[in-house]
């Protein structure tokens, strides 16, 4: 693979809209991304393994829990600064991102917005620094758009609960020291609970032959007659708005991270169109080539600003779901667009491992399905502006 001679576009000047604290922690996970992602990134893609060295780099950068406070570990910060680290290792690999984001807005989330304080304590602190990974587990074979229907569930034994059922698609699963699963109980009301590896009955096989996301571990959840103790019931929320309230948190951060694999595809295909010649003049002076390039830096500019307002509103406590959906719908569409048209500006090279766009391309094909599909997150803006759902 190439250096990474990565330069990020700012069309629109928005470096002048963060503080002094945004451009340090965006910086911090940049340089960390050039220095212990890009290098070993194509490598660990090509051979579908999980780099787990890069996982005390993650918490390093304050990537495990960027807004958690630091009582428990977290490294308090504000949501533009969440979405900037979010950006940033997207920008290195989506699947990088999705370690980090389900370890941030998937495990710790749940725990501290609904967990007990023994719960958070045993937890968080742990999680924030990476001695302790964990995986979510929301998704079943049968039910993935509509987790409301899922057949996972828990019966009450006296002094445990007997957990049966199984997660398919789980992201971290076949590594994770803990899974934060949602089951229903015996009334059919859907709740968290903490369970964790070795408890007997409970296996996390790994799910193989992706073309996507392939440094990223993605596993099933089994659980087979598992014993959980009462105590990892998460307490605070029940009912399916709970784990859609932790799926928030995260699809706003694939909304920030979508414009980093989208910066990094642009910024490689510009220095490419420069450096190539073909009919005795760089293809970037072909009027075909500077098309693609200036829609690219446009559809970016406006991503950057979606994001940056929600980060505001997310801010003030503001943003809703839907728009939320909004902007995790458009930036990875926009993102996945300009994957392909830069991989066509690079011609046959845009195939090979020696530049990243290739990667971005299929990594984004999941990022376009998971945290919600493309099609469910517009029916979501349909229901939020007509007042109809289009899933009842
Ligand atoms: P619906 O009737 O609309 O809602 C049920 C209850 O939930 C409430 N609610 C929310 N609460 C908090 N936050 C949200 N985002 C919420 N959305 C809805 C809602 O108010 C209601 O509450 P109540 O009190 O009235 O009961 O539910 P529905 O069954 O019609 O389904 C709605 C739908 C389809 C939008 C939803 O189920 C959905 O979002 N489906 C997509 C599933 C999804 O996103 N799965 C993601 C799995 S995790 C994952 O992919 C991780 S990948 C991570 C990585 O690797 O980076
Ligand atoms: P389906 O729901 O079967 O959808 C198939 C198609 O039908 C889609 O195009 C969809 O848009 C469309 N469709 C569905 N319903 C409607 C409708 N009402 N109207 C119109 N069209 C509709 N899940 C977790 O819980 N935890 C994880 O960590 C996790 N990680 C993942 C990692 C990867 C790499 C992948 C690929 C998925 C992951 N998921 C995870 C699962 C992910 O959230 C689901 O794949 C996603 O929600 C879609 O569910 P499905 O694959 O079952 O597709």
């Amino acid at each position: 693979m190439k250096p990474d001679l990565f330069e990020a576009p700012d069309y629109y000047l928005l470096d002048d809209l963060l503080t002094e604290e945004h451009k340090l922690v965006r910086d911090a996970a940049r340089s960390w991304v050039k220095r212990s992602v890009s290098p070993i990134i194509e490598d660990f893609a090509q051979r579908a393994a999980f780099p787990k060295e890069i996982i005390g780099g993650l918490a390093e950068i304050g990537a495990f829990g960027p807004y958690i406070p630091m009582e428990y570990g977290g490294a308090g910060l504000d949501q533009i600064s969440y979405g900037l680290i979010m950006q940033e290792i997207e920008r290195g690999d989506s699947g990088v991102r999705s370690t980090a984001s389900v370890q941030s807005s998937l495990v710790m989330y749940p725990i501290f917005a609904y967990g007990s304080e023994d719960q958070k304590q045993k937890y968080l602190p742990k999680l924030a620094t990476g001695e302790l990974m964990g995986c979510f587990g929301l998704t079943e074979p049968d039910h993935g758009s509509n987790p409301g229907g899922m057949v996972t569930h828990f019966k009450d034994k006296g002094d445990h609960f007997l957990l049966n059922g199984a997660k398919l698609w789980i992201s971290n699963a076949p590594f994770a020291d803990i899974a934060v699963v949602w089951a229903k109980n015996e009334e059919g009301r859907i709740h968290g609970l903490i369970v964790e590896r070795g408890m007997e009955g409970f296996s996390t096989p790994e799910t193989h032959n992706k073309w996507s996301l392939r440094a990223s571990a993605t596993g099933e959840l089994i659980f087979d007659n598992v014993k959980v103790p009462k105590e990892n019931l998460l307490p605070g929320k029940n009912g399916l708005g709970a784990p859609l309230g932790c799926l928030d948190s995260a699809r706003y951060g694939i909304a920030w991270g979508a414009i980093g694999a989208a910066m990094d595809c642009y910024d490689t295909a510009l220095r490419y169109a420069r450096e190539r010649v073909q009919f005795g003049k760089p293809i970037a002076a072909t009027q075909l080539q500077q098309k693609k390039l200036a829609e690219m830096v446009t559809e970016i500019t406006k991503a950057q600003l979606l994001a940056f307002r929600l980060g505001q509103l997310k801010n003030e406590g503001k943003a809703t779901t839907a728009q939320i959906s909004m902007a995790k719908r458009n930036n990875v569409d926009m993102a996945l667009k300009i994957a392909r048209d830069a991989r066509q500006v690079l011609g046959g090279m845009g195939i090979t491992g020696e530049y990243p766009i290739m990667r971005h391309m299929m990594n984004l094909e999941s990022v376009v399905t998971y945290e919600g599909t493309h099609d469910i997150h517009l029916l979501i803006t349909g229901h939020d502006i007509t007042g109809f759902s289009a899933f009842k």
